[in-house]
């Protein structure tokens, strides 16, 4: 909490600029009029710093502007002086790692100043911009920061107004269902249970209050940390004025500054964090469906993977486990030994997830609900009644997982079903979704970590909260094993608890191209680790839909095929030939690749990259790229770009500039345009950066079914120089938070007679294989000579595509082809 003494008591207090304008939202309950006034702040009268945060006020409102990082500033603005509880479930910790900063007076405005940034504050009006070192400004304010007074509830609402400029773009908010590029939208957070969405459909699950503006090549975030209802205006109402307004908290964001997009989203990844290291497994295929039950049913469908020869390693179990939908029980009708199962499937390669919801049942002869009653651990109304609604067991109460006591009950409660050996836990209707009503009201009360508050308030961090509670809890009852989580719901800072998908999407071509859209979207916002339901959960996909889905899906960060119970059966066979070879051929193609997407996953994890990212980040200054939301890279070495329409023999591609391989042909492609490719249904495009070397796994039938005696190695020659990074570790522990795990390096050289590979390594995990299987692509000579560390290696063999078939030592240092 700020201190009182660092307001400057020589700073003279300065009328409030008041306005006449009408307020928009609530007539005064008390009159049934509106003379409620939007208040305006005033001139700032003086500038005092305490620390790294630098306090402004008009007199009466006061502004704190919070040196960061070097880049990342933060303003928030105290209507009456008086600001909120330094608390947000978003950032867990502000970590203050500046290496300069101060302030600057001039005769026009106050300046706080970075090394990098420049955050001004207009004396004539309280204006706020940003500017970098070279006094080119980002973002700037096009009124001064405002509020209405909430007579209702008490607080404020809030707003904040910046200019948009001619050729701004907007990117990020989450997983909004509308085009990439959010130029021209209004967009509302407020997590929703949205089921069937239509494009365009918002709010939708999550509430992720952070965009990236894009303006003539150079990008900066904001990030707007405010969980109440709020709303994002990117040019939408007035072509030249981005806004965002709450309805209650506290005017709150971060300038986050570029000036390229990927070091804005890795900025916003320092703030709200990353995904932590899914187990490998989590990275395979899992078949989901509402509802495989009884057991015999779940054992046909594993069996049938099995028999069938398509990898899987993960499957679910919908609500209908449970006993009459009590969470943490077994229908032991259905599955009367669930531990025997599940430890059958198991040996069978399959790791088992169960779906796990907010309502608990009322009812005295259930022991978490006796529990939590005794306890007093579920939500309550504003006059102090139970807050109860119908979900699927019926009447229901629910924990307030804003209550650390709760979320440590919460997390106790999977004891059980740990023993039994379930692996993964899926966090099902928690934006908190209730039948009828949709949601609770607004006046339910929250714990909120003791910074109590209502629903509206508590609403969107509700699910975040919930899986949080889950992850936390399996973390300390799976030892030093990583737990899987997913949810539906979430908040900004979700990643560090869980994965996502994307809630119950369509069957439909517009459904599979939305979702393309949504996971890039979800990926620059924070949250790289998603999915959307393959195949569409209501409806029902045919052969080729499905098809196309798989295929996407096996670039998708997360990868399940979902689908509602009353759907025809929709396994990657459902469909017969020719459909069933593709997509076992997509699914083995995504155990391959699983050691490049487990290196992404660490890249992400370790350095906050996005696994995906659509095309604009990796070229923001290329004219027209603002607007491409088909194709995107997976890590930043293979682009993809899917099939997204019905009968399609071929689409345009459009790769970033360089040289680029298609993976299936091995041609050589220049970038920089776009091209025409082929897509018949047995294939999507996807095409390598020249220069990488890509990690390839044997085909398995599900993570861990064989001892890996040798790593393929896929070398593209490059006329350049090219850097690849590669992660191994357990996969399975928490050994590399002790650092136990390592960083593979290889720089790739060529010229038109030669070609290097150097390796470098770092870290104390050493992997189980001795070898590695070079397969060099692209060589644009025949070679005579190959020496691997001053040895000639004799036995190296030209394919008939002129690719390069060797075997070499895992520790070799540098290889020499001429
Ligand atoms: O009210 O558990 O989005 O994936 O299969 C529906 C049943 C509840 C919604 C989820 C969906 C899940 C379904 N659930």
């Amino acid at each position: 909490m700020e201190n009182k003494n660092t307001v400057n008591p020589e700073l003279l207090p300065q009328k409030l600029v008041e306005d006449e304008e009408e307020f928009h939202h609530v007539n005064n309950p008390v009159t049934g009029l509106k003379p409620i006034v939007k208040k305006y702040l005033g001139a700032p009268t003086g500038a005092v710093q305490k620390g790294n945060k630098f306090f402004f006020t008009d007199g009466d409102a006061k502004v704190e502007v919070t040196v960061v990082t070097d880049e990342i500033i933060r303003v928030r603005l105290a209507p009456h002086s008086v600001f909120l509880d330094e608390f947000s479930y978003a950032v867990p910790k502000l970590e203050n790692k500046v290496s300069l900063f101060g302030l600057r007076e001039e005769e026009t405005e106050y300046i706080v100043y970075t090394n990098i940034v420049n955050c001004h504050v207009r004396k004539k009006d309280f204006f706020i911009s940003f500017s970098d070192n070279q006094n080119h400004v980002t973002s700037s304010d096009a009124v001064q920061m405002h509020w209405e007074e909430n007579i209702k509830f008490g607080g404020y609402y809030v707003y904040c107004t910046k200019e948009c400029q001619p050729e701004e773009s907007f990117f990020g908010l989450g997983d909004k269902a509308t085009e990439l590029n959010l130029r021209g939208k209004r967009l509302k957070n407020w997590n929703t249970d949205a089921y069937s969405f239509a494009w365009n459909q918002d709010p939708l699950y999550r509430a992720i209050p952070f965009y990236i503006s894009l303006n003539k090549g150079i990008a900066h975030g904001i990030f707007f940390d405010n969980t109440f209802r709020a709303e994002f205006d990117f040019g939408a109402e007035d072509p030249t004025k981005t806004s965002f307004w709450a309805e209650g908290g506290e005017l709150q964001y971060y300038y986050i500054h570029g000036p390229h997009m990927m070091d804005v989203v890795k900025r916003y990844h320092v703030i709200t964090g990353t995904h932590p290291m899914p187990p490998m497994w989590a990275l395979g295929y899992h078949q989901c469906r509402w509802s495989y039950y009884p057991e015999s049913k779940v054992r046909m469908v594993t069996k049938t993977f099995r028999e069938q020869k398509i990898p899987c390693d993960g499957i679910y179990l919908d609500i209908d486990y449970m006993d009459g939908y009590r969470c943490f029980t077994w229908n032991r009708k259905y599955f009367p030994d669930p531990k025997k199962m599940i430890k059958e499937l198991a040996d069978q390669g399959f790791k088992t997830v169960v779906i796990i919801d907010p309502g608990i049942r009322v009812d005295d002869n259930y022991s978490v609900f006796k529990e939590g009653k005794e306890k007093k651990y579920f939500c309550r109304r504003c006059d102090d009644y139970f807050m109860e609604g119908h979900v699927w067991p019926g009447r229901c109460q629910f924990p307030d997982f804003t209550n650390p006591e709760v979320r440590e009950w919460w997390g106790g409660l999977f004891d059980e079903l740990v023993q039994l050996g379930v692996a993964g836990v899926w966090n099902d209707m928690n934006e908190p979704a209730v039948f009828g009503n949709g949601t609770f009201p607004d006046d339910v009360r929250h714990q909120y970590d003791g910074h109590r508050g209502s629903h509206r308030k508590a609403h969107n961090v509700y699910g975040m909260q919930m899986v949080r509670a889950t992850y936390e809890g399996l973390r300390k009852l799976m030892k030093n094993k990583r737990p899987f989580t997913i949810t539906r719901a979430g908040y900004s800072g979700v990643q560090r608890y869980s994965s996502v998908w994307t809630g119950d999407n369509v069957a439909s071509w517009e459904h599979l191209k939305l979702g393309n859209i949504q996971i890039q979207r979800l990926s620059v916002s924070g949250i790289s680790f998603c999915g959307t339901d393959i195949g569409g959960f209501s409806g029902e996909p045919d052969g080729e839909l499905f098809t196309r889905w798989i295929q996407a899906g096996t670039f998708a960060p997360f990868m399940r095929a979902h689908s509602a119970g009353d759907t025809k059966e929709r396994e990657p066979w459902s469909f017969g030939e020719p459909y069933t070879a593709i997509n076992r051929k997509f699914i083995e193609l995504r155990y391959r690749l699983l050691p490049y997407f487990y290196s992404a996953f660490w890249e992400h994890h370790r350095y906050g990259f996005p696994i995906i990212r659509p095309v604009v980040l990796q070229e923001q200054h290329e004219e027209g790229n603002q607007y491409r939301q088909d194709e995107f890279t997976y890590g930043d070495k293979m682009l993809i770009c899917p099939v997204l329409e019905p009968g399609q023999k071929t689409r345009k591609v459009y790769l970033p500039k360089g040289k680029w391989y298609d993976f299936w042909s091995h041609e050589l492609i220049e970038g920089g345009k776009e091209i025409v490719v082929l897509t018949p249904l047995d294939t999507i495009p996807v095409f390598v950066k020249a220069g990488s070397v890509i990690p390839e796994y044997p085909v398995m039938q599900y993570v861990g079914e064989k001892e890996i005696d040798e790593v393929k190695m896929n070398v593209y020659f490059t006329d350049t120089e090219v850097n690849s990074f590669i992660f191994e570790d357990y996969g399975e522990t928490f050994a590399y938070e002790q650092d136990i795990y390592l960083e593979k390096k290889f720089v790739v050289r060529g010229k038109e007679n030669k070609m290097t590979i150097q390796q470098s390594m770092e870290g104390l995990y050493t992997p189980r294989y001795e070898n590695y299987h070079l397969n060099i692509v692209g060589l644009p000579f025949k070679p005579t000579r190959v020496i691997a560390d001053n040895n000639d290696v004799k036995d190296f063999v030209i394919s008939a595509d002129k690719s390069i078939q060797l075997k070499l030592r895992k520790n070799f240092t540098q290889l020499v082809i001429s």
